[in-house]
């Protein structure tokens, strides 16, 4: 066994280096609500996300390639090719929300992109929009127009991911919206490989790195339901909790709930029953 050398720490999951070439991307069962990490795990949940993400890369890869080398068979494990990872967090926004709603409140702008007056919270976009970001070290991200992505990454590379990301949304948006879930927005990540091609990197279309929304409950004008963190954020909702560490612990019918969730949208998402890709993760590879 070749030693794993632990190398960063995200909220809910951890990378590793195997070699010098290899990479392997690790996701928990940790759950953030409001940007806080909660004290209790959702069984599965790394599983539910690898599991997407990897059958997302393996749909998209005459797209674009993608850093996904092998699926561990504990499914929550992701061996890939270590890249030179571009300093900008590529997001696609079909759909009003978040910050996005925010900026264009404020400005009647997100990112650069003058949209029309009158739109509401959560309202479909007449197009998909790319609204880069900066990748802050500590804090939140910061938004970036065209110009100041083009300075970080160069002219050329920035267009190159603005029309790939495009490329990437509006293929998944598409096979989500035929069963039944909206991908309102999503953030993507890319790296450069050692003959300078663009490659996928990441988790990709997972619920933890987009907006998911039931299409049955659309409803514009409001905030909309997620689709796998809606329990718990409504129970958490319900405490009096102010929204910093620590947070709550979940009782045991919100974990099962929103476990059940996360299991909904894989197998929605995928056609795969969970429980076969459980029994052996390659189901999802193609
Ligand atoms: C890389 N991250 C973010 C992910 C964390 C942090 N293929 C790659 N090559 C080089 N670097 C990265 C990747 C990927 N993916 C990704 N940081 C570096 C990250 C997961 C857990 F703590």
């Amino acid at each position: 066994m070749s030693p794993e050398v632990h190398v960063a720490s995200g909220k809910v999951r951890e990378l590793y280096a195997l070699d010098d070439e290899r990479l392997l991307l690790v996701a928990s069962d940790r759950i953030s609500v409001f940007d806080v990490v909660l004290p209790t795990t959702i069984p599965d949940k790394g599983r539910v996300l690898t599991g997407l993400s990897a059958f997302w890369f393996g749909r998209t890869r005459e797209l674009v390639p993608n850093h996904l080398l092998a699926i561990r068979a504990d499914g929550r494990s992701l061996e890939c090719r270590r890249l030179e990872m571009l300093p900008v967090e590529c997001v696609v926004r079909g759909y009003l929300a978040g910050s996005g709603w925010r900026d264009y409140r404020v400005a009647g702008a997100v990112s650069g992109h003058h949209l029309q007056p009158g739109l509401r919270e959560a309202d479909r976009l007449p197009r998909p929009i790319f609204t880069p970001t900066t990748k802050a070290t500590t804090g939140h991200d910061e938004p970036l127009d065209r110009e100041q992505a083009a300075e970080l990454v160069g002219r050329q590379r920035a267009a190159e991911v603005e029309e790939v990301s495009l490329a990437l949304y509006r293929v998944v948006a598409d096979h989500a919206a035929e069963r039944g879930i909206i991908l309102a927005d999503t953030k993507l990540e890319f790296g450069v490989d050692a003959d300078g091609r663009l490659v996928l990197a990441d988790e990709a279309l997972t619920p933890d790195s987009s907006r998911f929304w039931p299409a049955g409950e659309f409803e514009p004008g409001r905030p909309q339901p997620s689709f796998d963190k809606q329990y718990a954020r409504d129970y958490a909702e319900g405490l009096d909790w102010d929204k910093s560490p620590p947070g709550p612990e979940l009782p045991d019918e919100v974990v099962a709930g929103t476990r059940a969730r996360y299991v909904e949208a894989f197998e929605r998402l995928t056609g795969i029953p969970f429980d076969d890709y459980l029994g052996d993760p390659q189901v999802v590879m193609l």
